[in-house]
């Protein structure tokens, strides 16, 4: 049978997808692309999603699926037991949309622009402020994740795909050092989910090193 194929690159949140599938027994092909303009792979994103990001997922009927979030469902949907979403009439429901939304929504625009900021602004100048202040602004996001953090998991004994969240993007900026140093339930969050054996080596495929880190 086909099997959706994934569009991904390394040390990006196609990772997040990943332990998601690995989780819910998802099989799916996988193909490397390079989102950066020079790339000779950009095109071939770009076919799929004119956005030029990854995670894409292209299903076997052909639709194509843009958006880490929108795939979570997709597995969710395909892998019930995984429990990646609590299920309808679960209290915890809206909350898993709230912070879920919140990391797709707040967080992780910050790196949409300020990843590359020179795509935004005018001059140097702008663009190393919007780095700046995309930056800052992120920190204070995981400052306020870190406040309202469960334990053993985001949202305390139910681990959900907010979990597969924070194990890959505690790998990026404002890294490691910084987690450690300010956010020691999500560090804890991300170890706990790092553990799990279909998830923790998908992580250190995508980013070379798990948490806790040795
Ligand atoms: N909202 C998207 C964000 C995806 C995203 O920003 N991916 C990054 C890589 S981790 C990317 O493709 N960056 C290139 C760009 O935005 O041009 C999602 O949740 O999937």
């Amino acid at each position: 049978m086909k099997r959706p194929l994934l569009l991904g690159s390394k040390g990006c949140g196609n990772a997040i997808v990943e332990c998601a599938f690995a989780l819910g027994g998802v099989k799916f092909d996988y193909e490397e692309v390079d989102y950066a303009p020079d790339s000779p792979t950009r095109p071939r994103l770009l076919e799929v999603n004119p956005l030029g990001q990854v995670p894409t997922l292209v299903l076997p009927d052909g639709t194509v699926m843009t958006e880490s979030l929108a795939m979570i469902h997709y597995a969710n949907d395909v892998a019930p037991k995984a429990r990646l979403i609590p299920p309808p009439g679960d209290p915890l429901r809206p909350v898993f949309y709230r912070w879920a939304v919140f990391i797709v929504a707040a967080v992780y625009p910050t790196f949409t622009y300020g990843d590359d900021p020179k795509k935004w602004v005018a001059n140097a100048k702008g663009a190393k402020q919007l780095r700046e202040s995309t930056d800052a602004h992120r920190e204070r996001m995981w400052l306020q994740l870190e406040e309202v953090a469960g334990a053993p998991w985001f949202l305390g004994k139910q681990r959900t795909a907010i979990d597969l969240y924070i194990a890959s993007m505690t790998h990026w900026r404002p890294g490691r050092k910084w987690f450690e140093a300010n956010t020691p339930k999500i560090v804890a969050i991300a170890s706990k989910a790092s553990a799990l054996p279909k998830v923790g080596p998908v992580v250190k495929k995508s980013f070379g090193w798990l948490y806790p880190p040795g």
